[in-house]
């Protein structure tokens, strides 16, 4: 660009009116170089050249500075674009903000969406805060209760604590009473002069260790050794050999607990002495009904023979000889394969009976298992008597049966296997000592 510079006058010394015009014409810069200092314009104004000349000593600087506020113009005319390109950007955020702002709308999602939807958010997570502080609160105030009460409760046992220190700090008393006198058996310590009932220690076998035993001395002198006692089903009867031959169960001295003396205690109370033993059973049903059973010249094996159980015969009693087997009308062979003397005695890890299958198994106890029986004493001790043979293990008869007395589908509530020498056995009148056995009556 060209600056064109048209002088119209001088309107004193000291003003000059200068109109300067801005021109794109293709006007050259050879009147500038031309021009000469005396043109007419005296001394106090500038001539024409002296105007070029201050126009021209400024030019560039003015030039530049205009060049500068073109950019600067052309920058400011940029920034305002990209701010309302901005302004716009905005506009259109928001309008598709509000639009896509609505529950469950997930889609579309831009940075002030995401922040509606954080703080709508952490509102919600407030209110939860709030809930789950009041639940707390109401919890800690439980907890409280819950400690003082157990505070008291503590209090209260630190009492009886020391009750029972007061207690234990005095020397403690044995409740279990041995009589002093011994013997081969039972009878032979009542022939020693002992006429109470109680826990005697006994040595049937010269060689033998003395074992503990029950003895039932009546008034008439007469001892039964107890080798089984069934009273409440306290003691449970499914034990393997091992625990059957050594017996299993508590003696007690006022004869309230369930035990079994052990095979092998049994077999030398039967086998040590030539005498002939009776053994008696006595039964107590659910009503209180009470019979017995006497079989003589009662045996049993070594183990080495599985404890055999061997008896010369039924003795009488008004129990019924349920030893003997029993015709259930099932089957021909039921008393033959029901019946007891002669039998080896079973456990469920033990298997000596007649059956193809284990009936100690089956049942759950151990006894002198034919295949499997007609008596068992050692049954599951079912309460009320009657049971059926859903109770029963693989519907097997598993209670204390005695099916002479009361049918296999009942089980009796006590039961009592003891021993007597035979010729003690009638001693004070056969039937005043039947009568005299009681239950826990
Ligand atoms: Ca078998």
């Amino acid at each position: 660009q060209i600056w064109e510079l048209t002088l119209f006058g001088c309107l004193s010394h000291r003003g000059l009116l200068l109109l300067i015009t801005l021109s794109s014409a293709q006007t050259r810069g050879d009147n500038i170089a031309r021009c000469t200092m005396n043109d007419g314009f005296g001394m106090y104004c500038p001539t024409t050249c002296g105007v070029t000349d201050y126009m021209l000593k400024y030019f560039t600087i003015t030039n530049e500075q205009v060049e500068q506020m073109e950019q600067d113009l052309e920058s400011i005319a940029n920034v305002t674009q990209d701010a309302e390109d901005r302004v716009v950007h905005i506009k259109d955020s928001m309008a598709v903000a509000q639009k896509s702002y609505a529950p469950g709308t997930t889609t579309n999602l831009n940075p002030s969406d995401i922040y509606i939807k954080k703080s709508s958010s952490m509102l919600d997570d407030i209110l939860r805060f709030e809930k789950t502080i009041i639940a707390q609160e109401q919890q800690i105030e439980e907890l409280q209760n819950l400690i003082s009460s157990n505070e008291r409760r503590m209090a209260d046992l630190k009492t009886l604590s020391l009750q029972l220190q007061h207690r234990c700090s005095e020397p403690c008393k044995d409740s279990v009473e041995i009589q002093p006198i011994t013997g081969t058996d039972c009878q032979d310590v009542a022939n020693k002069g002992a006429t109470t009932s109680g826990l005697y220690f006994v040595k049937p076998g010269k060689d033998k260790e003395q074992f503990l035993v029950y003895c039932e001395i009546d008034s008439f002198g007469r001892g039964f050794t107890v080798i089984q006692r069934r009273r409440d089903g306290t003691v449970d009867f499914r034990k393997d050999w091992i625990q059957y031959r050594e017996g299993f169960g508590y003696l007690s001295q006022d004869d309230t607990t369930e035990f079994w003396l052990g095979n092998e205690k049994i077999h030398l109370l039967t086998t040590s002495s030539q005498m002939p033993t009776v053994l008696r059973i006595e039964l107590v049903d659910w009503q209180g009904n009470k019979r017995y059973a006497d079989y003589n010249m009662f045996r049993i094996g070594s183990e080495a023979d599985k404890y055999r159980l061997t008896y010369g015969f039924y003795y009488g009693g008004d129990a019924g000889d349920a030893f003997d087997g029993f015709d259930f009308g099932t089957d021909p062979s039921d008393k033959f394969y029901t019946s007891h003397n002669g039998m080896q005695f079973s456990t469920y890890d033990s298997d000596n009976d007649r059956y193809q299958g284990n009936c100690a198994e089956q049942e759950g106890s151990g006894w002198w298992m034919n295949r499997c029986h007609a008596a068992h004493l050692n049954g599951k001790y079912y309460r009320g008597g009657e049971y059926t043979a859903k109770d029963g293990e693989q519907g097997i008869d598993n209670g204390i049966v005695w099916v002479t007395w009361h049918s296999r589908w009942y089980s009796l509530k006590e039961t009592t296997m003891k021993l007597i020498p035979l010729s003690r056995l009638t001693a004070g009148g056969q039937t005043t000592g039947v009568k005299q056995f009681g239950g826990l009556e």
